[in-house]
């Protein structure tokens, strides 16, 4: 056309454009034929080092080829754009037909589960729940129930202490105490919470373990309110055929004191696995709370008599589930506590 070497720039250029696939492939043929450093710019820019009588033949055809290819440029680039932003929206459209993921849901720890059941049996009968420290004193968690020092009760639970005075309570009682010393009667209370002994970890044991006790104290509270409170107790906890019976027992801290065992719920009392062919199921300790523990909290304990009782919720837990191992509930084996989902 108009000159040999700038017809075979312009040759090349227009190959370039069409076989450029993308808006940025196209702006690479812009970069190498227009841009500072492109090929028909250096060639315009270096027109004052040819002869003077080639000057205008080359200028004008490297003029008339940079048009051309600007106009290649501006025809492909929008639809090349177009192009791509369609693509882009097609692969980023939301298809609201998919279904949903499922969130995993969770679900209550069976120990929380029967705290909640004893509890909402309690609160029926009248009880207000109370907690307290975990931390307690050496006087509240045995002075103040009779468990003096020296006293064989005390070995009986071997106690995790912080020093001389101060331990991780061996049970919920300590609480009572409090409760009794800042309330004046009639009391009707239950106390569930976290409870520490020093003990190996196996099928029954757990340094950790949670207790739920009960305390009644007012006038003339007799042993028969005990024994019908917790026959209630039993029967919405295990099936309202359930019976209880009492066996005497030894507390420092109640006189008289009582095991209290529930018939066994698998076996109506026959005997089987469960209740290791006894028929019966131990529950619960309980008793009347001693008189000296009353005058301890600045009770009259000829004007006021009370009872008590604790159980283990890990041992309710097991008996009405058929759990037979205690440390399942502290290892969050997720295929464990789903089956209580
Ligand atoms: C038990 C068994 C029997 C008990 C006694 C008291 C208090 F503080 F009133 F004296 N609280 N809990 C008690 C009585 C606990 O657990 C097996």
């Amino acid at each position: 056309m108009g000159h040999p070497r700038v017809d075979a720039i312009a040759q090349e250029a227009r190959e370039a454009v069409a076989a450029a696939q993308s808006s940025a492939e196209l702006e690479q043929v812009r970069v190498r034929f227009l841009g500072r450093q492109g090929v028909l710019t250096q060639l315009l820019r270096s027109l004052g080092t040819l002869a003077p009588e080639e000057r205008p033949r080359v200028g004008a055809a490297a003029n008339a080829a940079k048009r051309e290819l600007e106009a290649l440029l501006d025809a492909r680039l929008p639809r090349a754009l177009e192009a791509e932003r369609r693509a882009s929206r097609a692969r980023e459209r939301l298809d609201l037909t998919l279904p949903g993921r499922r969130p995993p849901r969770g679900a209550l720890h069976p120990l929380t589960r029967v705290h909640d059941e004893i509890v909402a049996i309690f609160a029926g009968l009248g009880f207000s729940v109370v907690e307290g420290p975990e931390v307690e004193t050496d006087y509240f968690n045995f002075e103040a129930l009779n468990i003096p020092r020296d006293h064989p009760a005390r070995d009986m639970q071997d106690t995790f202490y912080l020093s001389e005075s101060t331990l991780l309570r061996t049970h919920t009682s300590p609480v009572q105490i409090r409760a009794m010393r800042t309330r004046k009667p009639p009391v009707r209370i239950i106390v569930p919470g976290k409870v520490f002994r020093r003990d190996v970890a196996d099928m029954s044991h757990s340094p950790m373990f949670h207790q739920v006790e009960g305390l009644a104290v007012d006038r003339a509270i007799t042993m028969g309110d005990l024994k019908g409170t917790l026959e209630l107790f039993a029967r919405q906890m295990f099936g309202p055929a359930s019976r209880i019976r009492f066996r005497p027992s030894f507390f420092p801290f109640t006189e008289p004191s009582a095991e209290v065992d529930v018939l066994c719920f698998v076996c109506d009392g026959a005997g089987c696995r469960l209740c290791k062919q006894g028929g019966w199921l131990e529950i619960l300790g309980s008793g009347m709370v001693h008189p000296r523990v009353l005058k301890n909290v600045g009770y009259d304990p000829e004007q006021v008599t009370g009872w008590a009782f604790g159980m283990g919720i890990e041992r309710i837990a097991m008996l009405k589930y058929g759990i037979d191992d205690l440390r399942l509930f502290f290892d969050n084996d997720l295929r464990f506590l789903r089956q209580f989902a």
